[in-house]
């Protein structure tokens, strides 16, 4: 039985901003706050939420504690009633990692008795060893990385483990940097959490463990055997038991709802929440987001941001290099792949500006580009090009430009070309490569469970090689994806979007979603669903869960799967991997 008029909370703890997101019983959005780091705690003199020096990057802790208290007391102000929230969790960065001394638990408990004051000055003076958090946007751990994939025999063997390859951003080598530059500090350092579980640490008003989905994004994680890996750990501690005891070892495991604790005493009697609202374990803002909406295994969401970022979920652990897996959050024996590409929205951008000023215009419409991606007289089928402003991760390039011509028989590469016919070949070309690289990039991570191309059997004997693996084509004309979720700024536009489920190909359907709140709400859709199976009121799994109840209104179902659109493509993945071989 559901409860009557029960919210539920979902934070979204990010590089800019603190947002807290609140939604009723129905999954409903019913209020939400924000303090953005910059505008309203300028004190701090970030910029964007971060200090940048060279290649370091990070935030202050401090910061966070004051955004937490705001963002409380701006709901208190709405005259919205906190006392109806009855379970919160959330989402943060990744990779972020705060430094606690040893009387950091002492000092949180006693926030309980100190409701009349805020928690940067309880906390602030002696709970932390380091006052930053290294932002996932630092570069300096190069040296860190090395070590780490030397370890255990590669960046393949690392992947392999870890679900990753070495990152700078990654928590071990951070934690491995600090180590070296200030033993002294980590001495100091009684526990390291994440960003989450500092968010929830305070939230709970005492130390509580990682959350095993996120932990994955430290580079030390066993993704296997649900365990830190001894030799990853011993890069940063010689005593390992040292430093699994600063990690608060072991992680809560996903995807049990596991309740940490009832919220602090501090929030009940500064804001009014019941003693008994439940927090749950906060994970991290792209794991947040695949819980936004209803994915289930071979489901992809795909985030046309600035940069675009392919997120699925998978049962198939085929770990690469390439792209990461973690522990999915909240669907048993699943994982989360994720794909980072640099080249997105700016790279397109480009391409528009440059048409429209072909054509004497200044302005930034994108309607001549639309209308070049959609134009049936614009033949692109001979051509093929790579358009990298910035350097990329898949391919591994630097910044370049590639176009080439197709034999129209063989569809192999007849020659390299300077440019297209007209610019309107290249608006085509871009948006056509990108979902391209897309397909052929979430190919190795999809369920084997999925139909065949009518032309399977021509191409066994053709090989294909991207990043570092080859497989016969065959292979690459056998998967797609169930659904396909579309998010982020270029999402709003037709011809892109369309372009992009065309070739990507899910089965059964495409949605689009233009929401800002993807992080909190994935937050809000975990925090209810952990409460209703932890008081007894439902034992649905999540995914279960969510596709029943989920606001499905709100979705924008958009180009009905057209197998025969889908297979026009296959006749470029050749010619794609010959183009790459170029770079
Ligand atoms: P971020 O990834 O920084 O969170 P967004 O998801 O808001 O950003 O995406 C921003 C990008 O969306 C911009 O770079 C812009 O090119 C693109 N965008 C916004 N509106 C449109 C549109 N109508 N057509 C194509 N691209 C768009
Ligand atoms: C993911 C990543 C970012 C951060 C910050 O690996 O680095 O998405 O989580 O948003």
């Amino acid at each position: 039985m559901m409860e009557k008029q029960a919210y539920y909370l979902g934070f979204d703890l990010s590089t800019q901003q603190l947002k807290c997101l609140a939604i009723n019983q129905d999954l409903k959005i019913i209020h939400s706050e924000t303090v953005e780091f910059e505008k309203e705690l300028p004190h701090y003199n970030t910029k964007k939420g971060v200090y940048l020096h060279e290649d370091e990057v990070a935030s202050p802790v401090f910061m966070w504690l004051e955004a937490i208290d705001l963002v409380f007391m701006k709901y208190v102000n709405s005259g919205f009633n906190l006392g109806k929230v009855k379970a919160i969790s959330g989402s943060a960065q990744q990779h972020g990692s705060v430094y606690w001394t040893t009387e950091a638990d002492f000092l949180l408990q006693s926030l309980s008795d100190n409701h009349d004051k805020s928690l940067l000055s309880v906390l602030a003076p002696n709970a932390f060893s380091w006052e930053l958090s290294p932002n996932w946007q630092d570069h300096s751990t190069g040296s860190q990385c090395t070590e780490f994939e030397k370890k255990v025999g590669g960046p393949k063997q690392l992947a392999s483990l870890t679900g990753s390859k070495a990152h700078y951003r990654f928590t071990g080598p951070q934690i491995m940097k600090f180590v070296g530059k200030n033993p002294e500090g980590y001495e100091r350092t009684k526990t390291i959490s994440l960003v989450s579980n500092f968010l929830s640490s305070i939230l709970c008003g005492k130390l509580v463990p990682l959350e095993e989905a996120d932990a994955c994004g430290m580079n030390l994680y066993d993704i296997k055997e649900h365990k830190f890996d001894e030799g990853c750990l011993s890069l940063i501690d010689k005593d390992t038991n040292n430093i699994r005891r600063k990690l608060m070892d072991p992680p809560t495991r996903c995807p049990e709802p596991i309740c940490l604790g009832n919220i602090s005493q501090y929030f009940v009697k500064k804001y009014g929440f019941q003693s008994n609202c439940s927090i749950y374990p906060i994970t991290g803002d792209n794991l947040a987001t695949i819980c936004s909406l209803p994915l289930k295994t071979n489901d992809i969401l795909v985030s046309l941001g600035t940069s675009t970022t392919v997120l699925l979920v998978t049962d198939h652990y085929n770990p690469s290099p390439n792209y990461h897996l973690f522990i999915h959050p909240t669907i048993a024996n699943n994982f989360m792949g994720m794909i980072c590409y640099c080249n997105g929205s700016l790279a397109r951008e480009e391409i528009r500006d440059e048409l429209n000023k072909s054509a004497g215009l200044t302005n930034s419409s994108w309607d001549l580009f639309d209308k070049a991606v959609l134009a049936d007289d614009i033949h692109t089928d001979n051509e093929l090009g790579l358009y990298f402003p910035l350097g990329e991760i898949v391919p591994s390039t630097k910044a370049t430009y590639k176009r080439i011509e197709l034999d129209p028989k063989t569809k192999l590469i007849s020659k390299i070309v300077p440019k297209f016919q007209d610019i309107r070949h290249d608006a085509k070309n871009i948006v056509e490569s990108q979902a391209l690289s897309c397909r052929i990039r979430i190919y190795p991570l999809l369920s084997s469970d999925a139909e065949h191309s009518r032309e399977t059997s021509d191409n066994i004997h053709t090989k294909v090689k991207f990043d570092g693996s080859e497989l016969p084509l065959s292979e690459y004309l056998n998967k797609r994806p169930n659904r396909a979720f579309f998010v982020g700024g270029a999402s709003k536009n037709d011809s892109i979007v369309r372009k992009f489920a065309q070739v990507i190909g899910a089965k059964e359907a495409n949605y689009r979603l233009d929401t800002p709140n993807s992080c909190a709400l994935g937050g809000c859709f975990k925090a209810i669903w952990s409460h209703l199976v932890v008081t007894g009121r439902i034992d649905d799994p999540f995914s279960v869960y969510l596709e029943a109840h989920f606001l499905w209104d709100e979705l924008d179902r958009f180009y009905e799967p057209d197998q025969e659109a889908w297979e026009m493509y296959n006749k470029k993945i050749e010619a794609m991997s010959n183009l790459e071989a170029l770079l």
